[in-house]
């Protein structure tokens, strides 16, 4: 075979690049090893999404425990962590959500430094919009809670929204006028993609296999203990295993043998054609169900409510659709002339107070990292943090602690519903 050029002599038109994409990358190397199942492992992780992922390289990196195997259905990324709206906060209200937030929004401030990977974090500030005067009241209060916390937050007249955003309607005969908000100038965006390659890239590196297109579809068990996992390409035994497959949870613990709070729904998105830099925050509306950000490519990017319906359908409803593009032409009026290019669904675990829950479950020898709804982006360092440690010394990490599913059964419910970007 012809042996491909070298970068430096290499002309990057068009034309090799498309000779480059048919032929393969040759000269490139994979970012991680496609590991063939071992027979038996210190810890399975099930789902390689973000969370899963996270959890693997923390284990390895933090615990030393490197006898790891992340097993896939699909490929890495091909979840939710591939197709969210990747905002980044932690304006959560109670104290435990706050430092769970928290400290991923302190993870992601340092992220690409500990990957060596560009996940393009950039803090942009994450402005909520108010359109009445008991939003304004609202948010005083969430803002004044996150301050308690220890957590940026800032209260906006409408003179500073439209500084901030000035594409946005302020003219007199608004629908939804805008009285004013508040900004978490530390929250923004990062790249999906790269959160996911750049901790698979991290957790191969330290010895970690990386299985995709391997679906569990059963669990081995030794009396109740959960000592392996069955799967399409044959058993797989460990010591302990691990759940982190957003939006199949209450699927995975029911052929394990229990259930959960959990209603999975289907959750939508959609990116306009791209464009010179138009918007410079992002930007949501609780009260109208939808935000607003501009990716770098350009394309913006925009979200809303859930489907009303429970869902395995990874696809939306056109009536969420509907709702999401009428409010934001609204908002932005010059949207209105952008195409959409692209529209999507991904499948969210809810649990009903609106937090996940991290830690033990009723089976022995099986732990859990689920529930976090429209919001578990933003938490992948610490879902993954917590289940690593959880996982290598048996014991809740104080971050946990307040999440687990024991919960349910002392009624310590931490209500987030209304501090979910989009509420759920
Ligand atoms: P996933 O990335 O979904 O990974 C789970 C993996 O498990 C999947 O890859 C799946 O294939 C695998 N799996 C399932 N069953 C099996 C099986 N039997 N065997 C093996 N593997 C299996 N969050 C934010 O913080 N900010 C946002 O702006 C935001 N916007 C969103 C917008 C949309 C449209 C959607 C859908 C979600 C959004 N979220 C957001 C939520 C966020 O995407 C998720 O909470 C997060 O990605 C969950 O990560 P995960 O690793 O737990 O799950
Ligand atoms: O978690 O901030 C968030 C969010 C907004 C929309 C979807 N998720």
């Amino acid at each position: 075979m012809k042996p491909h050029p070298t970068p430096a002599r290499k002309r990057y038109s068009a034309r090799n690049l498309f000779a480059a994409a048919r032929t393969g990358h040759s000269d490139w190397a994979p970012a991680w090893r496609e590991a063939e199942p071992k027979p038996h492992y210190d810890v399975i992780v099930i789902g390689g999404g973000g969370h899963g992922l996270a959890t693997a390289y923390y284990l390895a990196k933090n615990h030393g425990i490197t006898n790891v195997a992340v097993l896939e259905a699909g490929w890495i990324g091909g979840g939710n962590t591939g197709r969210n709206t990747t905002i980044v906060r932690s304006n959560y209200l109670y104290p435990e959500s706050a430092r769970l937030y928290d400290f991923s929004v302190q993870q992601y401030e340092q992220l690409s430094n500990a990957l060596n990977f560009n996940i393009m974090f950039s803090q942009r500030g994450v402005l909520t919009l108010a359109h009445s005067r008991h939003d304004l009241d609202a948010q005083s209060r969430w803002a004044n809670a996150m301050l308690c916390n220890g957590i940026d937050a800032e209260l906006l007249d409408a003179r500073q929204v439209q500084a901030l955003e000035p594409r946005l309607n302020f003219s007199a005969d608004a629908r939804f006028p805008i009285l004013g908000g508040f900004i978490q100038r530390r929250g923004g965006s990062a790249r999906h993609d790269a959160v996911a390659w750049g901790y698979a890239r991290g957790a191969s590196a330290m010895g970690v296999d990386i299985v995709q297109n391997c679906a569990v579809t059963g669990f081995l068990k030794k009396g109740n203990t959960v000592v392996g996992v069955s799967t399409k390409r044959g058993e797989i035994r460990a010591d302990k295993v691990a759940l982190a497959v957003a939006g199949h949870s209450s699927v995975l613990a029911g052929l394990a043998g229990f259930q959960l709070p959990v209603t999975s729904y289907a959750l939508q998105a959609m990116v306009s054609e791209p464009v010179k830099p138009v918007l410079n925050t992002v930007t949501l509306s609780p009260s109208l169900g939808a935000y607003w950000s501009q990716s770098d490519k350009g394309e913006v990017v925009i979200g809303g409510a859930l489907d009303h319906f429970p869902s395995y359908a990874q696809r939306g409803s056109f009536e969420v659709m509907q709702h999401v593009v009428a409010a934001s032409v609204e908002m932005f009026p010059s949207l209105g002339r952008l195409r959409l290019l692209r529209q999507w669904a991904g499948i969210v675990d809810v649990v009903q107070d609106s937090s996940p829950i991290i830690g033990a479950t009723p089976v022995p020898g099986l732990f859990i990292n689920c529930g976090w709804g429209t919001g578990g982006f933003k938490a992948i360092p610490v879902g993954g943090w917590t289940l690593a440690h959880v996982l290598a010394t048996g014991r809740n990490h104080e971050l946990a602690e307040p999440f687990q599913l024991q919960r349910f059964h002392t009624g310590r419910l931490i209500d987030e519903a209304a501090a979910a970007g989009i509420a759920h």
